[in-house]
């Protein structure tokens, strides 16, 4: 969203929940998540590498009362919402990100990860992985590669309070 400090209404934003639209002319974006009841995002989003990563939560339909349900990770542009040009996400698990990646011609913007609530997401620099915690106290290390420039720590300093 570009925030030039007036409010914003939906009518002046681009629905990417299907597909990829053009929204050079809006003011920025928005995805209702309309294909899973009750899905929605519950943590903190990531921006890195032109891509905003983030976390849904999809509660059991039979029982909303139930702790457990699906959680997904979402790769899109961070400008457009539309999904990643090249493959961002390993979805098949071998450890790197290619063309295997891919479903069928389309880069997929989200993948489930598992069972139960979301993290926030963190990025691992170092490895290159999406960290992320469900509520089944599983720790999901998702495999990426980032458009562009390869993302690494050049200095840090130490605040002691
Ligand atoms: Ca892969």
């Amino acid at each position: 969203m570009k925030d030039d400090g007036d409010p914003v209404a939906r009518g002046s934003l681009t629905n990417q929940t299907t597909g990829c639209n053009s929204a050079e002319e809006s003011q920025g974006w928005y995805i209702d998540f309309i294909a899973n009841p009750g899905e929605r995002v519950t943590a903190s989003p990531l921006v890195a590498g032109g891509i905003v990563f983030f976390t849904t939560f999809e509660p059991d339909i039979e029982d909303p009362c139930k702790c457990g349900g699906i959680a997904r990770l979402y790769a899109v542009q961070y400008d457009t919402g539309c999904p990643p040009t090249s493959p961002v996400l390993d979805i098949n698990g071998d450890g790197s990100v290619d063309e295997g990646d891919m479903i069928g011609e389309e880069v997929p913007r989200s993948i489930t990860i598992g069972y139960g609530l979301p993290s926030d997401v963190i990025f691992d620099p170092a490895d290159s992985q999406i960290i992320i915690q469900t509520s089944d106290a599983t720790v999901h290390a998702i495999t990426v590669k980032l458009l562009g420039e390869r993302i690494r720590i050049h200095s840090w300093r130490q605040v002691f309070h």
